[in-house]
């Protein structure tokens, strides 16, 4: 990476003249499932043909079957705790399907619907959350990092890993296959958070390749959006001077148009895009958490009907777009990979407690050497003593005078 360029990369000031109406939702298909016209984005959207939305209504399915297994195994005991993502999935697979694969994503800790759309085993997620392991896949496999657990952190990792590809020279060539743009997902509220804040600025004066996808959905655990701002939260990016869309997150195709267009712009130099998701979370923010203590039914009631599924399945039964053979393998599958998470989730054993040494640097390092040798001998100070040990144990060893 050429850091000698950093003075180089001002950029022109961008007005809000780039930013769509920021109060505005984008929409392209209605809770009844009509495909809608918009002056600015519905060419975005425009190639997606019958195959393509039947595309992304399976991997919203399957994402919620998944989600759902993943539920009821932390119900049962087999994961420690889980993030439900019922309800974001239209938000999630709308933008994940409008990367492309070289882009790199910064996920939040609900992401499954972005994960699945990058091609990674969504089943892989669950090792963290049972424990095993700290990461759980290969974030250079599918460029799709480790999940964040700090609220915003990954805000400034995502910038800063644009700010590296704009110096690797690889924004702006006009090669399809060579420019790439970075995402990073946070939520409502994220946007409260310094880190967040401070990406952002160094996004917008840097010029950096990378989309802000924050996802809406009303609650940061118990509080309310309104506890995190006073202005729709698509008005954040303002004032750095990030252009910014308010988008229907319920609506898969409106979705994947604005997350295009700002790819788009970010991959061929334009900088930065923050796109507000006007989404839902159905179910509790965490399988330790009880929604009921503060949100109504009536709310839960309201958005129910405004489901990404529904409206999308609603689109192609109208018209024929999608026949009942097609519904019945989409569920098929979606069953068997219900079906196949619990036994992959079952069957995880854990690493080795010092694998977690193995990645902190490239190469092996004397200081990480050290510690993880002070660790083993730490861990080995609570070995069950042997039948060996015991019998060859002196008298006064008071272990040894407890087990026998
Ligand atoms: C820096 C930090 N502060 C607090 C927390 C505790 N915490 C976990 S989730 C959460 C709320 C996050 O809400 P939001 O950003 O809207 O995301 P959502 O979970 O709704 O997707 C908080 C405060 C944390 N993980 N990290």
């Amino acid at each position: 990476m050429d850091v000698s360029s950093t003075t180089d990369t001002h950029p022109t000031p961008v007005t809000t003249s780039t930013s769509a109406d920021p109060d505005t939702l984008v929409q392209l298909l209605d809770p009844q499932g009509r495909r809608l016209d918009h002056p600015r984005y519905a060419g975005w959207a425009a190639h997606l043909d019958d195959d393509a939305v039947r595309g992304l209504y399976r991997d919203m399915v399957l994402t919620r079957r998944f989600d759902a297994e993943a539920t009821s195994l932390q119900r049962q005991g087999e994961l420690g705790l889980w993030p439900p993502s019922l309800g974001q999935e239209a938000a999630q697979v709308g933008s994940g399907r409008a990367l492309a694969a070289q882009d790199f994503v910064f996920p939040s800790y609900r992401e499954h619907g972005v994960a699945l759309t990058r091609g990674l085993d969504v089943r892989a997620l669950l090792r963290v959350f049972r424990g095993i392991e700290h990461g759980g896949w290969d974030p250079k496999a599918h460029n799709f990092h480790l999940y964040s657990f700090v609220i915003g952190s990954h805000a400034l990792h995502a910038t800063g890993y644009a700010m590296g590809v704009q110096r690797d020279g690889d924004v702006g060539t006009g090669e399809p296959d060579r420019d790439r743009a970075v995402v990073v997902y946070v939520g409502d509220g994220a946007t409260s958070q310094g880190d967040v804040h401070e990406a952002m600025v160094f996004a917008a004066v840097t010029n950096a390749p990378v989309v802000f996808v924050c996802q809406n959905n009303q609650w940061a655990i118990s509080v309310p959006t309104a506890g995190q701002a006073r202005v729709p939260l698509s008005r954040r990016g303002d004032g750095v001077g990030i252009p910014s869309v308010r988008v229907d997150g319920n609506d898969v195709l409106a979705t994947y148009a604005v997350t295009a267009e700002a790819l788009d712009r970010a991959r061929s130099g334009g900088g930065p895009t923050f796109i507000e998701a006007y989404t839902y979370r159905m179910g509790a923010h965490t399988t330790s958490d009880d929604p009921t203590r503060y949100r109504t039914r009536e709310e839960e009631e309201s958005w129910r009907q405004r489901d990404p599924i529904d409206r999308v399945r609603a689109y192609l039964g109208r018209a024929g777009r999608a026949d009942a053979e097609f519904f019945a393998a989409v569920e098929a599958e979606a069953e068997e990979l219900g079906r196949s998470t619990r036994e992959y989730c079952r069957a995880l054993t854990a690493s080795p407690a010092t694998a977690m040494f193995e990645s902190v640097y490239a190469a092996r390092h004397p200081l990480v050497e050290e510690e993880r040798a002070a660790f083993e001998a730490y861990q080995a100070s609570f070995a069950e003593p042997t039948r060996d040990d015991e019998l060859h144990a002196p008298v006064s060893d008071a272990r040894a005078a407890v087990a026998l």
